[in-house]
């Protein structure tokens, strides 16, 4: 963790500002993926079992995927700083990755930051902020322990999807014996594996299929690495969102001949967004770090601006060259 961030806070000490609260607001990274919805959501519906007044913030597009896991209704827009009195980020490690929320983490604000991210400039108050586990649900889990509140199968859910998603089905180099045993009692407490398995990894529409297609069709490997390259027209053409080919870059760093794998996805016109992948020895983040990005070793990912995809791509490619 870079310089300036506070020590940690026990779980005791997080549990107990929770429990003083009483409007309570809870954010997240944008793109969201499943561990950071998991996370957040399932600290929302832990602080309705202690009849808090609580929200939970995001300005996301929900993908096909996360329609089936995630109820339009649980999520609001606009937040009025006035009317809370703690704020919380799960699963985030920068103010900018906050987006049009970051402002509120501010000194004079009672916040928490509960993350698994190298950290970059995200601190509040109270934090819980370590890399060594495999997802923020995992943490979050501990924090809802403390909270000492009866988890029901909806919370169990929310946290088993955040860590399997981020562990990739239990297979991603961040696996640890720590995200077994998180989902051994998680499935004790009556997650749902079976609806989680078969819908996150087992059922694809037509639609995500033909997203699929544009991969295979289009991916390149360039010695030890493998990409693709999505434009504005290209996601037009398939009439998906950004959001829709988050899976290229780890669907790619399964090619045998691939220690890593990048994707880079143009979210507005010369804007474009790099998720990366490495294998188990090589690491992704320093590259990440230098694009103005950041992560884990294994996975890891920017947002650039640039005059081309291609200049982008040569980059990367360089970066990755210069090791
Ligand atoms: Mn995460």
């Amino acid at each position: 963790m870079k310089g300036k961030i506070k020590m940690n806070n026990t779980f005791k000490q997080i549990s107990d500002t929770i429990k003083k609260a009483k409007n309570i607001a809870i954010f997240t990274h944008i793109n969201p993926d499943f561990d950071a919805f998991g996370s957040a959501l399932a600290l929302y519906f832990a602080c309705k079992k202690m009849n808090k007044s609580v929200s939970f913030f995001s300005k996301a597009n929900l993908t096909e995927k996360q329609e089936v896991f995630i109820d339009k209704s649980w999520i609001n827009e606009i937040c009025n700083e006035s009317d809370f009195d703690l704020f919380i980020s799960t699963d985030t490690p920068s103010k900018n990755r906050l987006g049009d929320y970051g402002y509120l983490f501010k000194n004079n604000n009672e916040t928490i930051v509960i993350d698994h991210h190298q950290n970059v400039d995200l601190v509040g108050k109270y934090n819980f902020i370590n890399t060594s586990f495999s997802s923020c649900s995992e943490i979050v889990f501990k924090i809802i322990k403390a909270l000492k509140i009866n988890i029901d199968q909806q919370i169990a859910s929310l946290l088993y999807l955040g860590l399997s998603a981020d562990t990739g089905s239990f297979m991603n180099t961040n696996t640890n014996s720590c995200s077994f045993k998180t989902a051994y009692e998680l499935s004790k407490l009556g997650a749902d594996l079976a609806f989680i398995n078969q819908n996150q990894y087992r059922s694809f529409s037509i639609k995500e299929i033909e997203i699929r297609k544009y991969l295979y069709e289009n991916y390149k490997i360039l010695g030890e690495c493998a990409y693709i390259l999505v434009d504005l027209a290209a996601l037009k053409k398939m009439a998906c969102s950004k959001a829709d080919c988050d899976f290229y870059s780890s669907e790619l760093i399964s090619i045998k001949e691939a220690k890593y794998s990048f994707s880079i996805i143009e979210s507005n016109k010369n804007f474009y967004e790099i998720s990366m992948r490495a294998k188990s020895g090589y690491s992704v983040r320093d590259i990440a770090n230098e694009l103005g990005g950041g992560g884990h070793i294994g996975a890891a990912g920017a947002k650039v601006e640039a005059e081309s995809i291609e200049a982008v791509k040569d980059k990367i490619l360089q970066l990755i060259n210069k090791r």
